[in-house]
């Protein structure tokens, strides 16, 4: 039933470090960009697969499927870059930042993981998989600049890392930060 079912997501952390330089980066830009909901520094993640309602009882299952897709999976290399927007150039959705490195891997782990959690029943999006980590939403479409990419360098932002878990994540809506990391799933 509704009042007992979690909000659920899969999703790869965010080192501390790298989380630090995206914070600082918003920080820096925050007051050109109109965004009014900036991602809580603890709250950044790339979002494997969004799984919605589960219940309680669903849970043992979906924690087996996943630590077994990890076990098949290796450990890989990202590397923040760039920045985008979903929605319309006059009135983006969220503002994200980009991903560069092995996405081949990043793929394949999506691929693996949605696998995996339609074995217990999850349905797959039917729309491509477009990794990123958003910073920001709600757009103010009041703003007089419009959005534009090229007002931020996005070169502040590079940094590297190693992809070496994945975690699944509980939304607390209304909550700061909202995702609570609920397992974690290692790599090999
Ligand atoms: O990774 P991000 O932050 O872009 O937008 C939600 C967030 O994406 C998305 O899942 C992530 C964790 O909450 N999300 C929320 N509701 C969704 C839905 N109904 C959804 N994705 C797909 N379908």
């Amino acid at each position: 039933s509704k009042e007992t079912s979690m909000r659920l997501f899969v999703a790869v952390p965010i080192p501390s470090a790298i989380k630090e330089q995206l914070q600082s980066w918003c920080d820096r830009h925050k007051a050109n960009l109109h965004f009014r909901r900036w991602v809580h520094i603890d709250d950044y993640h790339i979002t494997l697969q969004f799984l919605g309602a589960t219940l309680p009882e669903q849970m043992d299952k979906l924690i087996s499927v996943l630590r077994e897709a990890g076990m098949h999976q290796t450990k890989f290399s990202l590397t923040v870059h760039g920045l985008g927007t979903f929605g319309s150039r006059d009135a983006p959705r969220v503002l994200w930042a980009g991903l560069q490195g092995d996405l081949q891997a990043l793929n394949r782990l999506q691929q693996a993981i949605v696998t995996a959690t339609s074995q217990v029943g999850f349905v797959p999006e039917d729309r491509p998989y477009r990794p990123h980590i958003t910073l920001a939403s709600k757009y103010d479409a009041s703003a007089e600049q419009k959005f534009n990419a090229e007002l931020a360098p996005v070169d502040t932002i590079e940094a590297a890392f190693s992809v070496d878990r994945f975690v699944l994540y509980r939304s607390h809506l209304n909550a700061q930060p909202m995702y609570e990391e609920l397992e974690s799933f290692q790599l090999t």
